[in-house]
């Protein structure tokens, strides 16, 4: 782990010191540097990308955004050490790895709050009274909170079939690092096992792990699903993910950077919607195409309703992971998803 660790620290300090080897532009450059969780091509990537090129634009090249993919600085984890202190002004902190320092950002990862249709709980994800719990949560950690959205459905990749949660028993199945996926998973009678992101294939292809859950556009891009042979579609929960900053990097911009900042923000937050469900879409085909005899299930309603009763006493696990300011979020999200 330590060697891990140092590994990846040893990796960011010769990337920045490459790029402060760049030659002089003869005038003043600012640099954000921007750490994301996912590879290029990514939804991840999609809104970073997106991010610099508004920004680059609109400052006229005066602030240049270089943005990390998932390995070059590491795992989520390392992102989030980056962020914290300083190495990195931006990182996208997904609530599950970042459950294990902010326990409340968990209410994202409980299965069936969210509803099936997903207008509802884009709207929700992004209501005010959301994002104002966030942003207290975050300060409070040292961090600033920017966005907050979905990725998409979570599917789930397994090699045997999984209808009811009586075919998860015993199922070593990949979850990310925060401890309320692990309760999660056990409500359904699997083995839970968390694992970084860059080990999900090689842990599905050593047969250390039996399935794993993610967004399709994931389940593509990182090829989950060459290495299992059910990819079915429960609607228990997206895959969200949430933009933090370094709260210094914000309060020493001018205010027409914060402006500018806070403008694209709000674009971006409309803008990933349809880059994630256009990704989600075109990468369901390009799975389809190349592996034919993958089993796509979709669960029936009688099947998603065994898994929420299943699911629904994890709320209590939760609360008493993130004492009562997460219930205090787990309602306002309740809240939220029943606004017309
Ligand atoms: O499963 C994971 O660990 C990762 N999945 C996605 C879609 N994004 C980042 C996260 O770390």
């Amino acid at each position: 782990m330590r060697t891990l660790r140092d590994l990846a620290l040893g990796l960011c300090l010769l990337v920045l010191a490459c790029e402060q080897g760049a030659p002089p532009t003869g005038r003043e450059v600012e640099l954000w540097r921007f750490a994301i969780e996912e590879t290029p091509g990514s939804v991840q990537d999609a809104y970073a990308q997106r991010f610099k090129a508004l920004v680059e634009e609109r400052t006229q090249g005066r602030v240049r955004v270089i943005v990390y993919p998932y390995g070059t600085l590491g795992t989520s984890d390392h992102i989030l050490e980056q962020l914290h202190n300083g190495t990195v002004q931006l990182a996208t902190a997904s609530p599950g790895h970042l459950g294990k320092l902010i326990p409340e950002v968990q209410a994202f990862l409980l299965h069936f709050v969210l509803s099936e249709d997903e207008e509802r709980n884009e709207r929700a994800l992004a209501s005010a009274p959301v994002r104002d719990m966030m942003q207290q949560l975050y300060a409070e950690k040292g961090l600033r909170f920017v966005s907050l959205f979905s990725e998409g459905w979570m599917a789930w990749t397994t090699r045997e079939a999984v209808h009811t949660p009586e075919d998860f028993e015993g199922m070593k199945f990949r979850v990310m690092t925060s401890p309320l996926l692990i309760a999660a998973y056990s409500a359904y009678g699997a083995s839970p096992t968390p694992l970084p992101y860059a080990q999900v294939y090689s842990g599905l292809q050593l047969r250390m792990i039996d399935g794993q859950v993610n967004p399709v556009f994931a389940i593509q891009e990182m090829s989950f699903y060459e290495v299992t042979d059910y990819l079915t579609f429960p609607r228990h929960a997206a895959f969200v993910t949430t933009v933090a900053a370094t709260p210094r990097f914000y309060a020493s911009m001018s205010p027409e950077h914060q402006r500018m900042f806070d403008a694209i923000i709000e674009q971006l937050r409309n803008e990933i919607v349809q880059v994630q469900r256009r990704f989600n879409r075109e990468r369901l085909d390009i799975i389809r195409e190349r592996k034919p005899d993958l089993h796509i299930v979709e669960l029936s309603a009688e099947e998603r309703q065994r898994f929420a009763e299943r699911a629904r006493p994890v709320r209590e696990t939760y609360v008493q992971l993130a004492g009562e300011r997460g219930a205090r979020l787990l309602r306002v999200l309740d809240d939220a998803m029943q606004a017309p």
